[in-house]
């Protein structure tokens, strides 16, 4: 387990690269101990935190994943999605080019961005967030070869809200999963998507991911992961960046795509 002091990340070396995709193949996660510094991340605090600010103006971008919840009260845990796109800035952060370059080691091709989003957990937020594989959100066409960074924005602690992962969990494919809850948008009670949960899980197998400030964690979409309720005086922020192998062209030409978008007009 990680020690959550502040991180002094060093160039990557081409063995350290190599280590990491051994790791990532087999666990399925990575926990990196020095992804960028903390100047890096105060910078990103100060693109995001504005962000949140505004989040009963930023439209489909905001969400309350933590599930219906009387509109006159506060989000139990506001996302907002696609941070890049109302703050550009962010992809000029070492955070950026350093996940960049992970991802393309870790996937050995080509990567470019695919998405991102932010997910704030207020204090004593009391709302875990469920055990689930990003894959489930994302079933299209083309199966998906990426991998999802997580960057807490103040060390990230079992207390607070880090991340579990179920070592492993990547090989035996997207588990059966169930709705939990509907998601209310920003300003509104109406719903932005659905929240999932795995059906079962063995909990026991389960290993907590804290990180200092500056690390992050790593993990393939087919990972099962979990991260707790912030039960903290503090805010836990972290902010979430997804690269894929070549990036949205892969899904934009890839064979499936292109025959899934013609056998759609043809029902039109
Ligand atoms: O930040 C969280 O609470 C959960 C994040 C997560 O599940 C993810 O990044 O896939």
């Amino acid at each position: 387990m990680m020690n959550p002091a502040v991180s002094s990340p060093l160039p990557f070396a081409r063995d350290e690269l190599a280590q990491m995709r051994v790791r990532y193949e087999r666990d399925g996660f990575l926990q990196i101990e020095s992804l960028t510094t903390a100047e890096d991340i105060s910078r990103i605090r100060s693109l995001i935190d504005p962000l949140f600010e505004r989040f009963d103006t930023l439209g489909s971008s905001a969400v309350d994943l933590g599930g219906p919840r009387d509109p006159s009260t506060p989000p139990r845990q506001p996302e907002v999605n696609d941070t890049i796109k109302l703050a550009p800035e962010l992809r000029k952060t070492k955070a950026y080019a350093r996940c960049r370059e992970i991802a393309r080691a870790l996937l050995g091709v080509p990567v470019g961005h695919i998405f991102d989003h932010a997910i704030y957990k207020p204090p004593h937020n009391n709302t875990a967030t469920a055990w689930h594989q990003d894959a489930v959100y994302k079933q299209g066409p083309v199966p998906l070869r990426a991998v999802n960074f997580w960057i807490p924005l103040q060390p990230a602690t079992i207390e607070n809200g880090c991340m579990w992962y179920l070592p492993g969990s990547h090989l035996a494919g997207l588990q059966p999963h169930h709705v939990i809850h509907l998601r209310p948008g920003g300003e509104t009670a109406d719903t932005r998507g659905k929240s999932f949960a795995m059906d079962s899980v063995d909990e026991s197998r389960a290993v907590p991911c804290p990180v200092a400030l500056g690390g992050a964690t790593a993990h393939d979409p087919l990972n099962a992961h979990y991260a707790g309720a912030n039960t903290t005086d503090g805010w836990r922020r972290a902010w979430i960046l997804h690269f894929g192998a070549f990036g949205k062209l892969r899904h934009l030409l890839h064979p499936n795509s292109v025959t899934a978008r013609l056998r759609a007009i043809a029902n039109r």
